[in-house]
C-alpha cells in the first residue's frame, strides 16, 4: 500500500502558515499527518492549531521543547527573575487564557518519542533526540555520532525537527534521517536565503518497495494576515513576534530585549498574578 505522510513541525503559534501547509498537502494528495512538536508559542495560535491538526486527521503528535516549557510553567518550575522564563511564562499565561482544557490535557499526555511501522519500515519519530526534546545535538553540521543516536533502536528511518532546517542525511549504518524544517518560524544564517519566509514541511512517500520519495516543500502564506491575527488576539511581546516573522530571529535568549519589554507592559505583574491563581487551583 502507498502512504504519503506529511511531516509537520515547529509551527510555533503560526496558524496562518499551518493552514497554508495543510491546503498544499491536500493538493499533494497526502494520506496521513505526523506532527513532530512545538505547536504553540510564541505566536497567537491556540485552539485553532489543535483543531487544524485534528481536522487534517493527524495520527501522530510528539512533545517538543516548547510543550515541555509550557508544562514547566504550569508546574511553576521556572525562575521569574530570569527574562527568558518570564517571557515563556507570559506566553503560557496567554495560552491558558485561550486553550480549551482538553488541549491542555492533550499537551500533558504527549509522548516524547514514538516508533511507527509503515509497510515493512520501522520509523522513529521525535522532536529532537528520542530521550530529549531540547538542545543543539542535531544541528545539521554536527558530528555523525549525534545523528546515530536517532537510530539506536535499529529503526529504518528517523524523523526529527527542532533545528528549523530541512535535512536529509544517513546514519553510519545507512538508515535514513529526515527533518521537514519549520512551518511557522524558518530561519537561515546565510544572508541570501534570509528573505525566504515560506513555511516548510516534507512529504514522505512509502510504497511496497520502500521509501519512494522524500519531498521538501515550501509554501507561501500571508504574513500580514498572521500579524493582524496577533494584534487582534492581544498577543504578548507583539513587537518581537513581528520582527520574528520578518527575519526568523528569535528572542527567547535575548535578555536585554526581553528586559526592556517586561516592565513596559507590566508582564511581570501579570505573571505573578497568574502564578497565584495557579497555586490556588492546585494545578
Ligand atoms: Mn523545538
Amino acid at each position: 500500500m502507498k502512504h504519503k505522510i506529511a511531516l509537520l513541525a515547529d509551527v510555533h503559534g503560526n496558524a496562518t502558515a499551518l493552514k497554508a501547509v495543510i491546503d498544499d498537502s491536500i493538493v499533494e494528495g497526502v494520506t496521513d499527518y505526523w506532527f513532530l512538536g512545538d505547536l504553540i508559542m510564541p505566536g497567537p495560535g491556540t485552539n485553532d492549531l489543535f483543531e487544524m491538526l485534528e481536522g487534517a486527521g493527524a495520527s501522530v503528535y510528539v512533545r517538543g521543547n516548547w510543550e515541555d516549557s509550557f508544562l514547566d510553567v504550569l508546574k511553576k518550575e521556572v525562575d521569574l527573575h530570569h527574562p527568558t522564563d518570564l517571557y515563556v511564562s507570559k506566553l503560557a499565561h496567554y495560552q491558558c487564557e485561550n486553550l480549551k482544557p482538553v488541549y491542555i490535557e492533550r499537551i500533558r499526555n504527549l509522548p516524547l518519542h514514538l516508533t511507527k511501522q509503515v509497510n515493512h519500515l520501522s520509523i522513529s519519530i521525535s522532536h529532537h533526540l528520542p530521550t530529549k526534546s531540547h538542545g543543539g545535538d542535531l544541528w545539521p553540521t554536527n558530528d555523525q555520532k549525534n545523528f546515530d543516536e536517532l537510530v539506536k533502536e535499529g529503526v529504518d528511518v528517523a524523523v526529527y525537527a527542532h533545528t528549523h532546517h530541512q535535512l536529509l542525511r544517513y546514519s553510519s549504518e545507512d538508515q535514513l534521517i529526515i527533518n521537514p524544517g519549520s512551518i511557522g518560524q524558518p530561519f537561515y544564517k546565510w544572508d541570501s536565503f534570509g528573505k525566504d519566509r515560506r513555511a516548510q514541511y516534507a512529504i514522505l512517500e512509502i510504497d511496497d518497495t520502500g521509501v519512494a520519495d522524500v519531498r521538501f516543500r515550501k509554501v507561501s502564506y500571508d504574513a500580514r494576515q498572521e500579524l493582524e491575527n496577533a494584534r487582534q488576539s492581544n498577543l504578548p511581546f507583539m513587537e518581537l513576534y513581528e520582527e520574528m516573522l520578518e527575519t526568523g530571529k528569535t528572542y527567547t535568549h535575548d535578555r536585554e530585549r526581553l528586559q526592556s519589554l517586561i516592565p513596559k507592559y507590566g508582564y511581570d505583574k501579570d505573571v505573578s498574578a497568574f502564578f497565584e491563581r495557579l497555586g490556588t487551583r492546585g494545578e
